[in-house]
């Protein structure tokens, strides 16, 4: 009798609640029914924002492995030595002897990702474009699909290269400029554009490369993240107050003394579309502000971009594996050079001094 009388109690509070719920619900859908046939343009600022899809859509599918993949026994105790793999914001750098591919290849195969890349080459900068494409075509997200956009002022001088399954590449014709500095400088304009405008549905992740430079080893899905950096080359075993940061207060790009955590190369960074769109229209409004102020900061884009990784750090970072010297050059850490600025004589190839 207890039991029922219990029950029935319950019951009667269960259905008011239900019947609240219904009644809530009744007045959301007709609150919708009403903003969505209401013209004002109030109201539909309002469903807007309620609605409103992001732009640009980065996969997530988890890191999913499955029955019978066999790897190598990951360590809690042995990892790479001699070198960081972490930073102390807790994001990881990317060394050889840090991921497995055979594990990191079957994780992102499955995610059917597509790999922007851009590449700018420029009058005489034309001349490296053989050995870049053949190179990336040989080590770069191999088995991936890639889509290169190469924008030059030159489109008839851009070689024919054999492009692998799913690799393809487009050519965009560009102003030419009279300084080397704008060339470099206004790639962050152009890239801004391009995310924005046209890779929304084209691509999910962007990587941003400079041109004379060559590929020798590997460089894979271990390089995706949100927002990547790639540490400088020249400065990986350098104190931040021997960085080459702008330290003038006057540009926007100024770091003051006693601040920076890496010294990143301007010549290869990348990310999720929109992170890298955040990036590169930053990069690009602060340039605009210093030119206003008639000032160009020491390393040109790469100084601002360094501001910015400074302030909004990284959430994966490459050692300079993936942007090396020389492939002459060796150093103890460098275990393997993947990425490879090539020796150029600055007087032969650049339009200005
Ligand atoms: C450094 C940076 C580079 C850029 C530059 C700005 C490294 C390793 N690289 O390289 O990323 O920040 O400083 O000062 O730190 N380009 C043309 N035509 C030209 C000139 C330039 O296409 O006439 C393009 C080309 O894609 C080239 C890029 O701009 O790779 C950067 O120019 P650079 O390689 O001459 O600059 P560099 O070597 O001083």
């Amino acid at each position: 009798m207890h039991t029922h009388r219990h029950t029935h109690t319950k019951m009667n509070s269960h259905t008011s609640l239900q019947r609240s719920l219904l009644m809530k619900l009744y007045v959301f859908i007709r609150r919708l029914i009403y903003l969505n046939s209401n013209q004002t343009s109030c109201n539909q600022q309002i469903i807007k924002q309620v609605f409103i899809e992001p732009k640009w859509k980065l996969k997530n599918f988890g890191m999913h492995s499955s029955p019978g993949i066999l790897y190598n026994q990951p360590s809690a105790l042995v990892g790479r030595t001699g070198v960081a793999s972490v930073t102390s914001w807790l994001a990881p750098i990317i060394w050889e002897g840090t991921f497995d591919t055979t594990l990191i290849d079957f994780i992102y195969k499955q995610q059917n990702l597509t790999i922007a890349t851009t590449v700018f080459a420029l009058g005489k900068y034309t001349r490296f474009l053989k050995d870049f494409l053949e190179s990336a075509e040989q080590h770069y997200f191999v088995g991936f699909r890639v889509h290169y956009y190469l924008f030059t002022d030159l489109p008839e001088e851009v070689p024919e290269v054999k492009m692998g399954e799913n690799r393809s590449l487009t050519v965009r014709k560009v102003p030419s400029l009279n300084r080397w500095q704008d060339i470099s400088m206004g790639r962050m304009e152009i890239l801004e554009k391009l995310i924005g405008n046209e890779l929304a549905n084209e691509a999910d992740y962007i990587f941003c490369l400079d041109v004379d430079t060559k590929f020798y080893g590997r460089w894979g899905v271990e390089t995706l993240g949100r927002l990547v950096g790639v540490i400088h080359p020249w400065f990986f075993d350098a104190l931040r107050n021997q960085f080459t940061y702008e330290r003038r207060p006057e540009s926007q790009a100024y770091i003051p003394a006693g601040e920076g955590d890496y010294y990143y190369t301007a010549a290869a960074f990348g990310g999720s579309l929109e992170d890298v769109h955040h990036l590169t229209k930053t990069c690009r409004e602060q340039m605009n502000i210093d030119a206003a102020n008639s000032i160009e900061a020491i390393w040109h884009e790469e100084s601002h971009l360094n501001k910015y990784f400074l302030y909004n750090k990284p959430s994966k970072l490459l050692s300079p594996e993936y942007l090396w010297r020389d492939i002459n050059v060796g150093a103890a850490q460098i275990k393997i050079i993947r990425f490879t600025h090539v020796a150029k004589n600055n007087a032969d190839v650049r339009p200005n001094p």
